[in-house]
């Protein structure tokens, strides 16, 4: 049985949480009541470390703008991947983890079965139409027993989600506006990516979009 809300919009609870597979869920809208409060969280942080594009280990620069927040911040650069307390364009230590952030991540992660998670790293990715991110695994973080939170904004994008080898055929996920991915067990280290964004307009974030991805990576 579907029921109303307050306001009469009809919710379909049976719909609200998409698994993907054994340890990895779409919460659909699950960030949608924090949304005011991320947008103006990420502007904050983005103030004081701005959207950078960062080169891979091969030489290339990735088209996904990022920075981060928290503690340790994930950076890549000619030597590798890895995370970092300083960001290396400020000398600076990243801008601390918004509550909103620490909030909603734990919420979403004990939603998903995964009580008591505390990230320590929150990856904010920004994507402009033909912006994609290949195929890759999350492994440079200790303790893969924690799960990957990641919160979709502004205009959407189809979402790569694949096996546990590089060839493995992927399923489609599209994301939208306020959706988030909960992603651990045994689906920690599947492949996966963003394919190149199509033109579109979001009414906050106009021709963008963010993506936070909250890891404990130390
Ligand atoms: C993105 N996300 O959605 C990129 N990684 O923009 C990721 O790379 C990712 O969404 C691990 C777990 C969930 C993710
Ligand atoms: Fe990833």
């Amino acid at each position: 049985m579907n029921t109303a809300d307050l306001f009469g919009n009809v919710v379909y609870p049976e719909h609200r949480d998409e698994p993907l597979c054994d340890g990895a869920v779409v919460l659909r809208g699950f960030a949608l009541p924090d949304e005011t409060m991320l947008l103006q969280s990420i502007d904050a942080v983005v103030a004081q470390a701005p959207f950078r594009h960062l080169t891979t280990p091969g030489g290339f620069r990735m088209s996904v703008g990022m920075t981060n927040a928290g503690p340790l911040g994930w950076v890549s650069d000619r030597h590798g991947y890895r995370y970092d307390p300083i960001d290396p364009d400020s000398g600076k230590p990243w801008p601390s983890m918004p509550d909103v952030f620490l909030g909603l991540a734990s919420a979403a992660a004990a939603h998903a079965g995964f009580a008591g998670f505390m990230p320590d790293a929150c990856l904010i990715n920004r994507y402009t139409p033909g912006t994609r991110l290949t195929l890759h695994q999350d492994r440079d973080e200790h303790d893969f027993a924690q799960p990957i939170v990641s919160v979709s904004l502004g205009i959407p994008a189809m979402f790569l989600f694949g096996g546990m080898q590089r060839t493995d055929r992927s399923i489609r996920v599209p994301l939208a506006h306020g959706d988030v991915v909960v992603w651990g067990g045994s689906a920690r280290l599947r492949y996966h990516g963003v394919l190149p964004l199509k033109p579109n307009h979001h009414d906050v974030l106009g021709a963008y979009r963010i993506n936070l991805t909250f890891r404990q990576a130390g």
